[in-house]
């Protein structure tokens, strides 16, 4: 094999944000700044001879070039086997369960989740260690240094042409590499996790459902396991096949995007139930007939009721949610007499925990479920989980979160958006509200909103003692009440300022009101507090959630 060194320059801002390195795909297009980052990763990796790596992304525009160019350098780079899924495709749960199930080294993962894909989207990268999770912060930070000093990268010679739509061992500049059914070893295991034949059975007694895979790589997962494993009846899942473009669409699925979906839930003879999931398949939004459930709520919904599954028949260990997220999950956790984690936003976050065997259930308000079985958000899982439970218990989704409501009180949530603002302006809002905290404790909103605690979030591991500062600002009131401020790190223009507003009511007479409404207190405080009108020029947030 010829091996190329390529002299190259560092490129400014390859820190990868949240979830991986996100940036426009023209960004990515430019000569060696996909190249760059991959070396870097390689040059953090420095036991990595002879190891075997999973590689696949959720088949965005660029997603095939890019798996070839890594190809190319994982066998200059002295990687020993590579593991692609068929196309080029794998799912972000999918990927992670095959780093798990075949012990792979780690995983490179092409996705920009839930941003808009096609030559004026987004592209991403992100790489997974072998426990299947996302590469934590050390590490992370670690591969940006590298991308500060690289002066070349290493890349095999342009080989013949690669067939990634047949599957089987093959190999590619002098390495080993196995094209992979992207779909066999996360069907597996997901059998192993829940009831098919209750599933079945409640799809046979004439259950319908809608499942929205926005025309992204979910789809060919959704077909296998709700059509033909569960019986689900053809044309089930919509938007099915994956699209460089997803459509033209956002493939996020929440009440915004996800707008087609919801109408069909509206309607009269509406299906049993709707869920939906994203780009990389990862998240998930849970619908009933008419009646959205927030992610916050399904996390406890799902926690409450995970003995009715056989994969956690045996109880939970704990349960974990990122800070923004509501605190419906604490409620359960304190039933079961089970510690409830407190993370940053980002999955990674949950990894030690589950490795560690402190937590079983993690969710986070931004449409993301999971749980031990992979070190991944999972979409489908997660859709999964509530088939089961309708399964088991013959209760819609609304009656089985109604119920939810009426035994553990219900958390009004709700997430405002403020999108593309320029960077230096969220910043000077954020700044100029962490100088306001202190001595804003004890202050009376009124409405029963008097603040106890106002800080900045900061997470001390409880597993390997790692500390993150600076994850977010918290507003905790008397009665459950909060309000936080954080910025976005999955966006790729200018900055996304997130208000999270939460209003705890345990009176099942009050279970009925419109969220908007009764947050409406915490809206206008989360404005005077921040000045977020005032210092945007923006009237109102983009997205509603
Ligand atoms: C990623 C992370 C999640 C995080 C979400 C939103 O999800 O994996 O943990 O909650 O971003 O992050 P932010 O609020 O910083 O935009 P995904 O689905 O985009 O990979």
């Amino acid at each position: 094999m010829k091996i190329q060194t390529v002299p190259t320059q560092a490129f400014d801002g390859q820190r990868p944000g949240t979830s991986g390195l996100r940036r426009k795909v023209a960004v990515f297009r430019q000569p060696h700044y996909l190249e760059n980052f991959v070396q870097a990763l390689f040059d953090t990796l420095p036991d990595r001879e002879g190891k075997t790596l999973v590689l696949g992304g959720d088949g965005r525009f660029h997603n095939r070039e890019a798996i070839l160019v890594i190809l190319r350098m994982a066998a200059a780079n002295g990687i020993g086997r590579v593991l692609v899924g068929r196309g080029g495709l794998l799912s972000t749960p999918a990927a992670s369960a095959v780093i798990r199930q075949r012990g792979a080294y780690g995983g490179i993962i092409l996705s920009a989740s839930h941003n808009p894909g096609g030559p004026e989207g987004d592209f991403g990268i992100k790489y997974n260690i072998g426990n299947g999770g996302p590469a934590p912060e050390m590490l992370t930070e670690a591969i940006h240094a590298r991308t500060r000093t690289l002066t070349s990268y290493s890349i095999a010679a342009r080989p013949a042409v690669l067939d990634l739509d047949h599957l089987g061992p093959t190999t590619f500049c002098e390495m080993a590499v196995e094209v992979i059914d992207p779909v066999a070893d996360y069907a597996e295991l997901m059998q192993r996790l829940f009831d098919f034949d209750a599933m079945r059975a409640w799809f046979a007694d004439g259950h319908r459902i809608c499942f929205d895979a926005m025309s992204a790589v979910g789809g060919p997962y959704a077909r296998t396991l709700l059509e033909e494993m569960l019986g689900a009846s053809a044309g089930s899942v919509i938007n099915g096949i994956p699209l460089e473009d997803f459509g033209g669409h956002h493939p996020d699925p929440n009440p915004a995007h996800a707008g087609a979906l919801i109408a069909t839930m509206a309607a009269p003879h509406a299906p049993d139930f709707g869920a939906a999931s994203d780009g990389d398949a990862d998240r998930n939004m849970i619908v009933g007939r008419n009646f959205v459930v927030t992610p916050s709520d399904s996390l406890a919904v799902l926690a409450a009721n995970a003995t009715l599954v056989p994969g956690y028949r045996d109880g939970l260990a704990g349960i974990a949610r990122s800070m923004p997220t509501s605190c419906a999950a604490d409620a359960v956790a304190r039933e079961l007499g089970i510690p409830c984690y407190e993370t940053p936003t980002g999955w990674k976050f949950f990894g030690n925990l589950l490795d560690a065997g402190l937590a079983t259930l993690c969710g986070e308000e931004s449409y993301g479920t999971g749980s031990n079985h992979v070190r991944e958000k999972d979409g489908l899982w997660a859709v999964l989980f509530w088939l089961n439970l309708q399964a088991a218990t013959g209760l819609s989704v609304e009656a089985l979160v109604r119920r939810h409501w009426a035994r553990f009180g219900r958390h009004y949530y709700s997430r405002h958006d403020w999108e593309a603002i320029p960077a230096s302006v969220a910043e000077a809002l954020m700044a100029a509200l962490r100088e306001r905290l202190d001595g804003l404790a004890g202050r009376d909103f009124g409405d029963g909103l008097r603040l106890e605690q106002a800080d900045d979030f900061a997470y001390l591991d409880p597993v390997d003692h790692s500390e993150s500062r600076h994850q977010g600002v918290r507003l905790l009131f008397a009665g459950g009440a909060r309000i936080i401020f954080r910025l976005s790190g999955t966006g790729t223009e200018g900055a996304t300022l997130r208000v999270y507003l939460e209003r705890y009511e345990p009176d099942p007479a009050r279970h009925d009101l419109p969220a908007q409404a009764v947050l409406a207190p915490l809206i206008a405080i989360a404005d005077e507090l921040a000045a977020i009108r005032e210092r945007t020029g923006m009237d109102a947030p983009t997205v509603v959630t």
